[in-house]
């Protein structure tokens, strides 16, 4: 298997972590694309993915999945053990409605709030093939939309080890990295949002969290 990373960017993180988490970091082939350089844009990464992101994943017949969650599902049908999609029907269920709860409030607000302003991302308000142009109010609206998935995120925390559940998930995968990916707009979780600092620490003890 072959998975198109970029070791600076959160998207691909999402699925480096759930394949730490799985213990399949040396079984996959790992090809770094420079976001910087704006390799995603060449013709020869085009060629892989004509949406223009990272992640990919490859397997070994040529198939190929274009974004984290299907890259996810891919891995967990493959590789069951240990679950990080849910274990049964409502746990499952659970934590999709969690990743996509993270993603809309979370790992999107920190994009509008950070492609909107960055000047290196000047006309690439949004990812994928099209230029975008940035909208300064969208910017500002993404830091305010930050601040209330703090506040989401602590007052779901109140009474349970993990978002989804006592077992930790993908849904604690998007959201670890999405409160690191508010870093870059200096966004950190409240000094009173005690809930989430303690998930918080408690997820940085593992291994994964480092890459
Ligand atoms: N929802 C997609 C998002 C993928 C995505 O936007 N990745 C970013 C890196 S975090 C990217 O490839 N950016 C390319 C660009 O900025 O043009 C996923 O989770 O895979």
């Amino acid at each position: 298997m072959k998975f198109y990373d970029c070791s600076t960017a959160p998207s691909p993180r999402l699925v480096r972590i759930f394949i730490a988490e799985k213990g399949l970091g040396d079984a996959i082939e790992t090809i770094e694309v420079n976001l910087g350089e704006q390799e995603q844009l060449d013709n020869t990464f085009r060629a892989i993915n004509p949406f223009c992101t990272v992640p990919v994943l490859e397997t070994d017949a040529g198939k190929r999945f274009f974004t984290s969650q299907g890259c996810w599902r891919y891995l967990e049908e493959t590789y069951p053990e240990p679950a990080l999609l849910g274990g049964d029907a409502p746990e499952r269920a659970t934590v999709a409605d969690w990743v996509w709860r993270v993603e809309q409030e979370g790992f999107l607000a920190v994009g509008e709030g950070l492609r909107n302003a960055a000047k290196r991302l000047a006309n690439r308000a949004l990812t994928g093939p099209h230029n975008y142009a940035q909208i300064p109010e969208l910017a500002e609206r993404g830091r305010v939309r930050v601040g209330h998935f703090f506040e989401l995120l602590d007052r779901s925390l109140a009474d349970r080890a993990f978002l989804a559940g006592d077992i930790y998930s993908a849904a604690d995968i998007m959201a670890f990295v999405t409160v690191d990916f508010a870093g870059w707009l200096k966004l950190t979780l409240p000094d009173d949002a005690t809930n989430a600092r303690r998930w918080f620490d408690r997820i940085k003890e593992r291994p994964s969290s480092t890459l």
